[in-house]
């Protein structure tokens, strides 16, 4: 941040500086570091990036081991971005939490179990104001890094501030942030706390998708549960009345929701690849 620098190691954070020949921009947030004492004794020295197990764009971010995706009833969710960061976090092996916030203004738990129960690792329902649900988040965070994404006011800050007091997140209303939003602006920074550490992050290029429309289905765990009899089958077509996915759906196997969002998002992909290659 500002062209500082901090590690943790051993439980503890200090403060750090790359060696010169380390190009800064090839630093990230989550970076495991080879480093040493300065000469000085007063910090130390970052020698040498070691291989990221992931890697994630705007924010930068690297080597994360859970995505914590917070939603609320209000405001309210926008279930096809969920799907795509989903499909994302599939595509770079991270497991998804997802974070059902404010189960005191209204019941979104249940609607977000039937749906994705089998598309994530653990689906949690919250409280941060009434402090509920936050020893089971705690538990989930406990030795990982986790990325926290989700709207604005969805309660990401409250949460932190729930998990850990000492952390003091500004938390307020949607109105003020826009505000705020004006003339801030935002870094990546990890929230440390005895074994837990967090990076609150607006989380934005998880919700764009890069993939062939074709690949879409195979990020699915709930149409991966069948084997379908035509091969490479996008499990959408009407004619193909023995699609094993479409029958599934009709049955009420698999969720009718998601399937449809599904559909929706294969074509938003597809146009964007005739688009580009008009
Ligand atoms: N009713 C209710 N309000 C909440 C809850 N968690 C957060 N809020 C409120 O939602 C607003 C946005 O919270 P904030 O933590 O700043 O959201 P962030 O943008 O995701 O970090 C604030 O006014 C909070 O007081 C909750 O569990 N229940
Ligand atoms: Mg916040
Ligand atoms: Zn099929």
């Amino acid at each position: 941040m500002g062209g500082q620098y901090q590690i943790y190691l051993n439980a503890k954070v200090y403060n750090a500086t790359p060696r010169g020949n380390l190009k800064l921009n090839k630093l990230y947030v989550g970076d495991y570091v080879d480093v040493s004492l300065n000469e000085y004794g007063t910090g130390y020295v970052i020698k040498k990036v070691l291989e990221r197990f992931n890697t994630l764009v705007r924010p930068p971010l690297s080597n994360v081991d859970q995505i914590v995706l917070v939603i609320a009833p209000i405001p309210k969710p926008d279930f096809v971005l969920i799907d795509k960061l989903i499909i994302n976090a599939k595509m770079l092996n991270i497991d998804v939490v997802i974070v059902v916030n404010k189960s005191d203004v209204e019941n979104l738990y249940s609607k977000v179990c039937s749906e994705y129960s089998l598309a994530v690792s653990h689906i949690l329902s919250t409280s941060a104001q009434k402090n509920e649900g936050i020893e089971d988040l705690k538990n989930l965070l406990k030795n990982k890094f986790s990325c926290f994404v989700g709207q604005s006011a969805v309660g990401k800050s409250t949460l932190l501030n729930a998990i850990n007091p000492t952390i003091n997140a500004e938390t307020g209303s949607l109105s003020k942030k826009i505000e705020r939003g004006k003339n801030t602006t935002r870094h990546s920074e990890i929230y440390v706390f005895d074994d837990i550490l967090i990076a609150d992050t607006p989380g934005f290029s998880l919700y764009d998708l890069d993939i062939d429309c074709n690949d879409i289905k195979y990020y699915y765990p709930e149409f991966q549960k069948y084997t379908c009899k035509y091969l490479n089958c996008n499990h959408f077509n009407e004619n193909e009345s023995e699609c094993e996915v479409i029958k599934n759906v009709n049955l009420g196997l698999i969720n009718l929701d998601r399937y449809l969002r599904y559909k929706e998002i294969y074509k938003q992909v597809k146009e964007k690849w005739q688009n580009l290659y008009k």
